[in-house]
């Protein structure tokens, strides 16, 4: 039987924005055609389409390019949102994006790869964690805006990543809260589905469907 055609998308496994736009594609019950990308031998079908060279990149059936994990995000729940992350609190949701993409982010960069940057690692991780206290205090009912919704599956990515650069610091020095919210996202079904690791997609390949 012919295949509908599907969105394809350029993803790296380990790349958090990536990870987002998976896990939020799979919410969705969205598939789409996967491109394996790596970073350092990007495929020139890549950066045709989108010469910033960043992954993910979505392209739909249609043509529409969605170069932003924030847009691949907020089109897939367009499509499905069976419990309903982006219905209500759109507005605080997008504000929590904003800040991890723009606050959080700068200070993990700065804790992983503290090299020729203006702060030492460890002043890095101390900003990290101030910025995590904030986060921390929205956790009580297990998840940041009281109940699942797409800032939590964007967001835990990021933390993942905070806490791989020393795990047992992490575990040791960071609330229970927060400790207990990202187990549960890197223990769902759904991010053992997406972390599956594939060979890099070289084209002529079959479609690698998700
Ligand atoms: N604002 C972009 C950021 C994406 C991004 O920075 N991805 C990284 C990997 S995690 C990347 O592709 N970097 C390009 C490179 O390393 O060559 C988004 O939300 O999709």
């Amino acid at each position: 039987m012919k295949q509908p055609p599907h969105p394809i998308l350029y993803s790296f496994r380990r790349c958090p924005f990536a990870i987002r736009a998976r896990y939020v594609l799979t919410y969705s019950g969205v598939s789409w055609e996967h491109r394996e990308v790596v970073l350092r031998d990007k495929p020139a079908s890549l950066l045709q389409l989108s010469p910033k060279g960043t992954v993910p990149v979505m392209q739909l059936p249609d043509g529409t390019l969605l170069e932003e994990s924030s847009d691949i995000m907020r089109w897939a729940v367009r499509q499905e949102d069976p419990e309903n992350w982006y219905g209500s609190q759109k507005q605080a949701t997008d504000e929590w994006i904003r800040a991890n993409d723009e606050e959080f982010k700068p200070l993990l960069d700065g804790y992983k790869y503290p090299q020729d940057k203006a702060l030492s690692q460890l002043e890095y991780r101390q900003l990290a964690i101030n910025w995590i206290d904030k986060l921390d205090a929205h956790l009580a009912n297990g998840f940041i805006l009281g109940r699942p919704t797409l800032a939590d599956a964007a967001l835990f990515p990021f933390i993942r990543q905070f806490r791989a650069v020393d795990a047992d610091w992490f575990d040791e020095h960071l609330n229970p809260l927060v400790i207990n919210w990202l187990e549960r996202h890197v223990t769902s079904p759904t991010f053992t589905a997406i972390m599956v690791k594939l060979p890099q997609w070289q084209p002529g390949d079959a479609p690698l469907l998700f």
